[in-house]
């Protein structure tokens, strides 16, 4: 078995336990039997138990701590840890707060894509909310996943000012149940 000291845990390495951890804790947290309660949370001493990959509370701090999109938060005293956002679980309850948004938000994505959205609007797909991204920087990223990034402007002044609820995650995405295609800005390819 190689040994990973705390100070030299490579990106790559962390980025496996990054991605563990999104399966277990937003996915599928019966692959290592994991529970979580109605808010999200697992207990951490849990997650060091598991038979499938192996780190030290330590590693663990270091990969909530340096997460490029702070996926992760811990409770006061660490014994508890959640996602932040992103969850295909249904059952679970962020209990997010309203919040207003600014007159614009944006969402990344791919021009395979766009025919469906002007039909029916953003979707939540398979997670428990469209995800929007305050600037064009973060949401070209969020669609370069996929491929070329095409991002949309969402109206999202507008949505509110008619009825829909925005929702601010701990990492700063914002959440919405769905987006109908008349609050989207569809520029001309
Ligand atoms: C598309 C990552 C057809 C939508 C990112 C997207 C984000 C539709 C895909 C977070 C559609 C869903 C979320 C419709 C939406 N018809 N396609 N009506 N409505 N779509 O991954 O927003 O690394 O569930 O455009 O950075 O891409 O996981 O959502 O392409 O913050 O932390 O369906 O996931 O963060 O894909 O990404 P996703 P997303 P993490």
């Amino acid at each position: 078995m190689i040994m990973i000291e705390n100070s030299t845990m490579t990106l790559e390495y962390k980025k496996r336990i990054s991605k563990f951890l999104s399966l277990i804790l937003r996915h599928q947290p019966e692959t290592i039997n994991l529970d979580l309660d109605g808010n999200g949370w697992a207990l951490v001493s849990d997650i060091l138990a598991n038979k499938t990959l192996k780190f030290t509370m330590a590693e663990l701090d270091e990969v909530v701590q340096t997460n490029s999109k702070k996926r992760f938060s811990f409770n006061e005293d660490k014994t508890k840890i959640r996602a932040n956002q992103g969850h295909s679980l249904t059952t679970i309850d962020l209990d997010l707060k309203t919040q207003s948004p600014p007159e614009f938000l944006y969402h990344g994505t791919v021009a395979k894509f766009i025919d469906a959205i002007k039909k029916v609007g953003l979707q939540k797909m398979n997670r428990q909310h469209v995800h929007l991204s305050k600037d064009q920087e973060t949401a070209t990223q969020v669609g370069s996943r996929r491929g070329k990034p095409v991002v949309l402007s969402v109206r999202a002044e507008q949505m509110e000012s008619q009825g829909f609820k925005f929702y601010v995650s701990e990492n700063g995405v914002w959440l919405t149940d769905t987006v109908p295609p008349e609050f989207i800005v569809f520029k001309k390819a």
